[in-house]
């Protein structure tokens, strides 16, 4: 019996794993799980069957290589892989530089493998070229968060903080079917009197908890802020002590909303001035505001300034640092914390230090043990790199791991005209997504309950993912392929021990300095330990953290320098700006990059649905799951007027292209927005590849269509 937690998302619920027989077994059964911290022993149905692929025949277990002219894939030794991969690599850096290669990570990969991942692009390959699909996730929550109050951690509270909150405004996020544990929290905060606001164009299961429900055309989350704000300051509910205290720029924020009536955001968003007054009533009156936003909000290309206007409310009100109240993003993925933490984002180094600051290059390159100049500057953000590659100017080649990008990347079937123009693409993965089906070599990796390594959850707390069994044969984790690659490209590996952490016996002078080391670590531990000393002094600063408080603490929450206790509250003293205050950000509505138009009359947005995870890879091929296929939700009177029927295929259009499939009549929805889940090819034919200026966003949850029967 081993504890570990769930592969899928960022809740990382507490899960025990036992063998029967060949089968593996989620159960909560310890007492550790009983108790928990994010689900005190409840999953959800991904959870529940999450061992579905262990054994299954969908799994990849030998690595494969296509013939580029025939198209047919034949098994390959990972001798053959691994040298036929880093041959071209290498012929490739040789023939048009170091970023003719690019690698694109993912938010499920552990802690370990995003810094390895990292340091791999940046010292192996010497390319400036990786990214990863946490740009698409909760990208522009992190741009907010970094501009207002200096740092980026997803909720800078924990969890179970929401149950003692008054009024809990969720901006965006349908948690009753993402992270469905997590909706315990608003049923007791309404057990005990507090008010649950959901602000959604679609009337979801966590709408259905609410004690007001807004309903908005998507894309005006921007003016439903402004306009609250406007009521707020109009009634003089905004905290003037805590503003002059703790804060700057609010007198910016506050010319700029007198202008937004309520009528006149009802005009653009379609809730009712009356709706509006009431929630302003509703948070005026309330001694602690909690405001958490999710893609609902934040996949816009104005996701950054949408999430900025729904902090000022939440600053104006005097909330972030106060006791069970503040702003938070409710992250994604498994690990989409700790993921953007630690180096495979284009701009970043590990420690969230950025990438283009000379003090955090000198510190990385010292861990590393190589020369500062050589760590690459800034390379191009998710999409664009997708956009880029095998044009001229761009990457030749492409490595993926943890990412299925031709179903989740916007305007796919570009992406995919992107791949096939490269020389050479790469996937690691442990079946054959849709991506891998494109490529020229595919890896097969282990999955969670085979491998050991950190996650760090939406809380920001670090938790342990415990290996449970070994991987079937012909299986390598990540961190070997890694470390295989890097090998063969003769890539130093130096770590200087003396910047490590772990020496506290041995005198500064006298620790050892392995410069220039050849051999890759593979062991998730060591691999943390590296990760603590170059994550050291910076934003997210682990040096404190070790597997072993992990297992003793049921995580702990970052930033943790060494000696802390860790910090599971953030910004009750103090905010991270150089001054110390949280900053309020004046931002304008412009609404969605694509406005409707006579030919594209509707609103298309795109999500989630409660038994299928992200592009499916995973949850289509574990069969105990209900896989009902995509689907075009509308409303009646829609479906009316196009003469459509529930079950009956429609078709939606698009700039990009057309998705035909079956209608599903709901009256949940607005009669002016269809949804699609994008868990199935199909969604991202559609959506449109606007970008946000400062996260670089893709605008997933709105773009101008066109339904017929
Ligand atoms: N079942 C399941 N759970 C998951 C995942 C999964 O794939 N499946 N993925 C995980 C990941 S990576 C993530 S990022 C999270 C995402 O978790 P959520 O953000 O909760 O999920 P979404 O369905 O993408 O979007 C939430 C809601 O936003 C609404 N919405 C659409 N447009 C707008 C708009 O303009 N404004 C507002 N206010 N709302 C809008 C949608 O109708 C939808 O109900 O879920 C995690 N959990
Ligand atoms: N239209 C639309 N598109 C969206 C969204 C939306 O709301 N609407 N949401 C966006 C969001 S928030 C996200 S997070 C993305 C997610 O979309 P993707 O990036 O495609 O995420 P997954 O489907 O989880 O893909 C992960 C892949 O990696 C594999 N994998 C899992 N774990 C590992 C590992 O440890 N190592 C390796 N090598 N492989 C692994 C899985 O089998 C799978 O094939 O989609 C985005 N796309
Ligand atoms: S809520 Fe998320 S972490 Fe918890 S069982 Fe479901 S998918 Fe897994
Ligand atoms: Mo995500």
């Amino acid at each position: 019996m081993t504890d570990t937690h769930c592969p899928y998302c960022s809740l990382q619920c507490g899960m025990t794993l036992s063998r029967k027989g060949p089968r593996l077994e989620v159960s909560v059964r310890s007492q550790k799980n009983r108790h928990s911290p994010v689900n005190e022993g409840a999953l959800c149905r991904k959870g529940w069957t999450a061992a579905g692929l262990r054994g299954s025949r969908e799994r990849l277990t030998t690595p494969m290589v296509r013939d580029r002219a025939t198209g047919e894939w034949s098994a390959a030794t990972w001798d053959e892989a691994l040298d036929l991969i880093a041959a071209k690599l290498a012929e490739l850096r040789d023939v048009h530089g170091a970023d003719a290669n690019a690698v694109f990570g993912g938010g499920g990969l552990t802690n370990e493998k995003a810094y390895q991942l990292g340091k791999f692009a940046r010292v192996a390959l010497g390319t400036s070229q990786i990214d990863y699909n946490g740009r698409w996730c909760m990208s522009s929550a992190a741009s907010a968060g970094n501009q207002a109050f200096g740092v980026d951690r997803g909720l800078p509270f924990p969890l179970a903080d929401i149950e003692q909150t008054d009024v809990c405004v969720l901006v965006g996020s349908n948690l009753a079917e993402t992270m469905p544990p997590a909706a315990r929290h608003l049923d007791r905060l309404r057990e005990r009197g507090g008010r649950v606001v959901v602000i959604d164009p679609r009337l979801t299961p966590t709408g259905e908890r609410a004690d007001l429900f807004l309903q908005p055309v998507p894309g005006t989350d921007l003016p439903l802020a402004l306009g609250v704000l406007h009521l707020l300051d109009a009634a003089g509910a905004v905290d003037e002590d805590y503003i002059a205290e703790r804060t700057t720029g609010f007198q910016d924020v506050r010319r700029s909303v007198a202008a937004w009536w309520p009528e006149m955001v009802e005009r653009v968003s379609g809730v009712e001035a009356a709706q509006l007054r009431e929630l302003a009533d509703l948070l005026a009156g309330a001694e602690k505001v909690m405001v958490l936003t999710a893609r609902g909000a934040e996949q816009h290309a104005q996701g950054t300034a949408t999430v900025l206007a729904w902090l000022n409310v939440a600053l104006a009100l005097g909330m972030p640092g106060r006791p069970f109240s503040g702003y938070g993003c409710l992250t994604g993925q498994g690990n989409g914390q700790g993921g953007r933490e630690h180096g495979q984002k284009a701009d970043q180094l590990p420690g969230y230090r950025m990438i283009d600051d000379p003090a955090a290059r000198a510190h990385v390159a010292g861990v590393w043990g190589i020369d500062p100049e050589t760590i690459p500057g800034k390379g191009r953000s998710a999409y664009e790199l997708l956009d880029a590659l095998g044009t001229p100017d761009g990457p030749k080649s492409l490595l993926v791991f943890g990412s299925n990008i031709v179903v989740s990347a916007p305007n796919a079937s570009h992406v995919a005209s992107r791949l096939a123009d490269l020389d050479l693409l790469v996937v690691a993965d442990m079946v054959m997504s849709e991506t891998a089906a494109l490529a020229d070599v595919v890896l097969p990796v282990t999955q969670w309950a085979e491998e050991t390594g950190t996650m760090t959850n939406l809380e920001g707390r670090v938790i342990l993912r415990n290996q449970a069994i070994t991987p079937p044969d012909g299986v390598r984790n990540d961190l070997d392929v890694i470390a295989g690659l890097a090998t063969r490209l003769e890539a130093p590996a130096g770590v200087r021990r003396d910047v490590l952490v772990d020496y506290p016996s041995v005198d500064r002078q006298e620790r050892p300095v392995v410069s220039g080391a050849t051999r890759w670590q593979t062991d998730p531990e060591e691999i943390f330990t590296e990760l603590r000393a170059a994550s050291k002094g910076g934003k997210a600063d682990y040096s404190g953290i070790t597997y072993d408080r992990i297992r003793e603490e049921d995580g702990v929450f970052w930033p943790c320098p060494e000696g802390s206790d860790g910090t599971p509250r953030l910004f009750t003293d103090t905010f991270f700006h150089a001054d110390g205050r949280a900053r309020f950000v004046d931002v304008a509505h412009r609404g969605p990059a694509e406005q409707t138009t006579a030919d594209f009359p509707l609103h298309l947005t795109t999500g989630r649905v409660l038994a299928q995870y992200q592009s499916g890879a995973q949850t289509r091929r574990i069969k105990e799951l209900p896989d009902d296929g995509i689907f075009v939700e509308l409303h009646p009177l829609l479906a009316d007027r196009v003469g459509a029927h529930d079950g009956d295929p429609v078709v939606v259009r698009t700039a990009r292209g057309e998705l035909k499939a079956p209608a599903r009549i709901v009256t949940t929805i607005r009669p002016d927005t269809v949804f699609v889940p994008f868990h199935w090819v199909g969604a991202n034919r559609l959506t449109n590849d606007a970008l946000d200026p400062s996260s670089r966003m893709p605008e997933f949850k709105v773009c101008a269509a066109a339904v017929t029967a």
